[in-house]
């Protein structure tokens, strides 16, 4: 975008004082950040109207992303970065006098997701965009997003996420393209104009589907596509009919809040409600949309791609078959072609407890047509399957089953990809989770693993090391991140990496900052730091990392004069609020840092910082600031993880398991530039399979261990009987679900090798280089063009040949 300095002031001036009708001078942070984020809607709003107009008057092949959560994290400096007035405006507040990074701070961070699934989405929105790809996102404009957590005496409580109360800028109503959504009801056969008999639904309850469009700007390229979120609403023709407060209050639920459960699902109806709700929402506004093309129907799959992200907007496969067949009377073979080479689908999870599946009855009373139709669909599958694959494979693959609908079964079944998140995930669900349909539909299996925005993630968020690595690689990697592997051209330059060890201090300084206004806790910014961040689950074994914090405490303890790299181990995670043993690390996890930040003996040698209310704007902070990467789930559990890929972007060390992503992790910066540690998924399976796991004959041979172990229940850590006896009992007694006495040793092995490394800086530095330069293939541009082009089937409408993005490994 054109815009000088000159004008910015003039014009955003303008604009303050059109809002406002006073002088800017006398404003607040909020007010001035929401009169820009006005003035940049404004501003763009030609080029949104032009790309919308180009998709359909071109009548290009668009992809449709259907996912329950988007996580954007704040959205003004990302839209100026893309706009190409990042600097530019900043130096302009500057001249009018105002504090740049305290109007950025003053936009709330919507919470519209959970963690790694929700980020992947608005990672991929933003890809999508910058590679002037066609495409739109289709959500729940939740009332209230991901609950706020605070700690109280160590335990995590949570509050509303009130995000909309100062409304938002970005977002755009569209009552003209409002549709219903009907729930509940009969359907009967009644005889249509043609003699035929035609599905018809009574008694519904009709639900206005109001969108909210935000726009998604394009890295420098003049794009800017579509995220469609939707709100729940009375239809005003209905509102006759709502006659208490609790009938409006139960319209208003569907879009209230956002479940806060991570890759665990909870069968509660309001969130069948939610997903039909948005599913239904978007397929309808899809169809509206291609109507105006004229097109025939048998064209709709070469014009229209629907991609859902994970199972919970699967009901939009037999939701597009509802429409085709009882609005558009096709015929169901000509629908069912049409709906299996439109959708395709995303596995995140190899979870059990993740794996969505509805009670019959729940489905049949809240969707009695969407429940015929996937009875059909699973009739048709069962016929056709059996004679080919015969009872036992086939039946495995049903999908109405033990009294549940199985969304997974539905999503592979409906679709004309399946695809994991990482090579080991996608061979996991190949070989062992999917098996049974792999043997089915071996062609609709394939990989895509996960990658990150390099915009927000390093350009944004790390603006010293953008400009370290401008000035030697020069700019061509913001637009093809592959470049970034000519950083590795400096590994032996002394200059380059001072300059980086000196970088990653002030990140370290300004988080410290943050550390000591916010929490009170003074930290030495030259201590290492380590950093896991992301939600609590058993699998992701924060608790690993806390033995071993123990296991460092009581080395210290044993000789307060041990010469010991110092450390500070930072957390960041949400517990999901009806997960007790998440919830009992948590409190754990905060009554060490109260035991061990306030022990004068301790002193700097070993602090630990536990954020509270991690999020995508935390994480800007903290990533940057990250010398080691935890990443030590359980071998065969972490479809991908997206933190890992973002932390080596930012030069940290990675601590890893051979699980999700980190396995390509290792491939691309190779083994001497991480740490890798503990069993791999193929001994984890054997010992699950064979029972030999005897975590409690580790606990009676292993005495450092076993030291550490007690901690936990003799008192050591104060403030934790309940909590500390459950967790020792798990591990010891319980059988270790996932593995951390076994993995114990080898653990803090790597992390001894991680302090001996520490002392030698240029050492350090030169593996934190190869991190660096070894990230861009995890560039989610590189992820989003292998959708493009061997699942969606769509192309970049970049004119420019230099505006395009290029893989080239
Ligand atoms: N993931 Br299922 C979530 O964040 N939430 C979910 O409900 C499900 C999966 C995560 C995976 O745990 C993580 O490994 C992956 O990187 C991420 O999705 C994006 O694919």
């Amino acid at each position: 975008m054109d815009l000088t300095k000159k004008r910015f002031k003039e014009e955003f001036s303008q604009t303050f004082e059109n809002m406002y009708a006073f002088d800017i001078k006398n404003s607040t942070a909020i007010q001035q950040y929401t009169a820009l984020g006005n003035y940049l809607r404004f501003s763009y709003s030609d080029d949104w109207n032009k790309t919308n107009k180009k998709y359909l008057n071109e009548q290009v092949k668009q992809v449709y992303y259907f996912s329950i959560e988007f996580l954007p994290g704040r959205m003004l400096k990302s839209n100026l970065l893309n706009l190409g007035i990042l600097d530019t405006v900043r130096d302009g507040l500057v001249d009018l006098g105002l504090d740049f990074e305290e109007i950025v701070k003053s936009e709330v961070d919507p919470g519209l997701g959970n963690g790694g699934l929700g980020r992947l989405a608005s990672c991929f929105m933003d890809s999508i965009a910058s590679l002037g790809l066609p495409g739109n996102g289709n959500g729940i404009r939740y009332r209230y997003g991901l609950f706020q957590q605070k700690f109280v005496d160590g335990y995590q409580v949570e509050l509303p996420d009130n995000w909309l109360r100062n409304g938002n800028v970005w977002e755009v109503r569209k009552e003209n393209k409002a549709v219903t959504v009907r729930f509940g009801g009969q359907v009967g056969l009644v005889e249509a104009a043609n003699g035929h008999l035609k599905p018809t639904y009574f008694n519904t309850q009709n639900i206005l589907a109001v969108p909210y469009d935000t726009g998604m700007v394009g890295y420098q390229n003049d794009v800017i596509n579509n995220l469609r979120l939707w709100s729940a609403e009375i239809p005003p023709e209905e509102e006759i009919h709502y006659h208490t407060i609790a009938e409006r209050e139960q319209v208003n639920q569907i879009t209230e809040v956002l479940y806060p459960d991570d890759s665990n699902h909870e069968g509660q109806t309001l969130r069948l409600r939610q997903e039909y709700f948005f599913t239904s929402a978007g397929i309808q506004s899809v169809i509206q949309y291609y109507k105006q093309t004229g097109l025939s129907w048998q064209n709709f799959p070469d014009k229209i791609a629907i991609h859902i992200n994970d199972t919970h907007p699967s009901l939009a496969i037999p939701e597009l078959m509802r429409v085709l067949l009882d609005e558009e009377d096709l015929s169901w073979e000509q629908a069912w072609e049409i709906t299996k080479k439109t959708m395709s689908y995303t596995n995140h999870t190899v979870l059990q407890e993740a794996m969505e599946k509805w009670p019959i009855d729940m489905v049949k009373k809240l969707l009695p047509r969407i429940y015929q139709v996937i009875e059909e669909i699973n009739r048709r599958h069962i016929e056709k399957k059996l004679s080919l694959y015969g009872s036992d494979l086939t039946y495995r693959t049903a999908i109405i089953a033990d009294g549940y609908v199985k969304m997974a079964h539905l999503a592979i079944v409906g679709s004309h990809s399946v695809n994991g998140v990482a090579k080991l995930h996608t061979e996991i669900l190949m070989h062992d989770v999917l098996n049974d349909f792999y043997q089915m539909y071996p062609a609709k299996f394939n990989n895509k693993t996960n990658g990150i925005t390099q915009r927000r993630w390093l350009h944004l968020a790390n603006e010293e090391l953008t400009k370290l690595i401008d000035s030697k690689i020069g700019t061509d990697w913001k637009t093809n991140p592959a470049e970034l592997k000519l950083f590795k051209a400096f590994i032996a330059d002394q200059e380059t990496l001072d300059k980086l060890g000196t970088i990653k201090l002030v990140n370290k300084e300004k988080f410290a900052a943050y550390t000591k206004n916010e929490m009170g806790i003074e930290i030495n910014p030259e201590a290492l730091f380590d950093v896991q961040i992301k939600r609590l689950h058993a699998y992701k074994r924060q608790l690993l990392n806390v033995l071993h914090i123990i296991d460092r405490y009581l080395k210290i303890k044993e000789d307060p004069t041990l010469a010991i790299q110092p450390r500070v181990f930072i957390f960041g995670a949400k517990a999901a609020p009806s997960y007790s043993y998440a919830k009992q690390i948590i409190k754990l996890i905060n009554a060490l840092a109260e035991l061990i930040n306030n022990d004068q003996e301790v002193d700097d040698k070993l602090k630990i910082v536990f954020v509270e209310n991690y999020g995508v704007s935390l994480a800007e902070l903290i990533i940057p600031a990250a010398e080691v990467s935890e990443q030590i789930s359980l071998a065969g559990k972490e479809a991908s993880g997206t933190s890992n890929m973002k932390l080596m972007l930012n030069g940290a060390l990675t601590i890893a398991t051979l699980d999700g992503a980190n396995v390509e992790i290792r491939d691309f910066v190779g083994e001497d530039n991480l740490f890798l540690f503990g069993l791999n998924d193929q001994e984890v399976q054997i010992l699950n399979k064979n029972g030999s796991y005897h975590p409690r004959e580790i606990y009676e041979t292993n005495p450092r261990l076993k030291q550490v172990l007690n901690t936990l229940i003799d008192g050591t850590i104060p403030d934790i009987e309940m909590e500390g006896r459950v967790i020792f009992d798990s591990l010891v007694y319980h059988n270790d679900e996932y593995f951390l006495l076994k993995d114990f040793d080898s653990y803090i092995q790597a992390q001894e090798e991680i302090d001996l490394l520490y002392q030698n800086k240029t050492k350090w530095n030169q593996k934190s280089l190869m991190n660096i330069a070894s990230s861009g293939p995890f560039s989610a541009d590189f992820t989003i063009q292998r959708y493009a082009e061997e699942i969606w089937k769509i192309d970049s409408q970049l004119i420019d040949v230099h505006q395009k993005l290029f893989l080239t490994e």
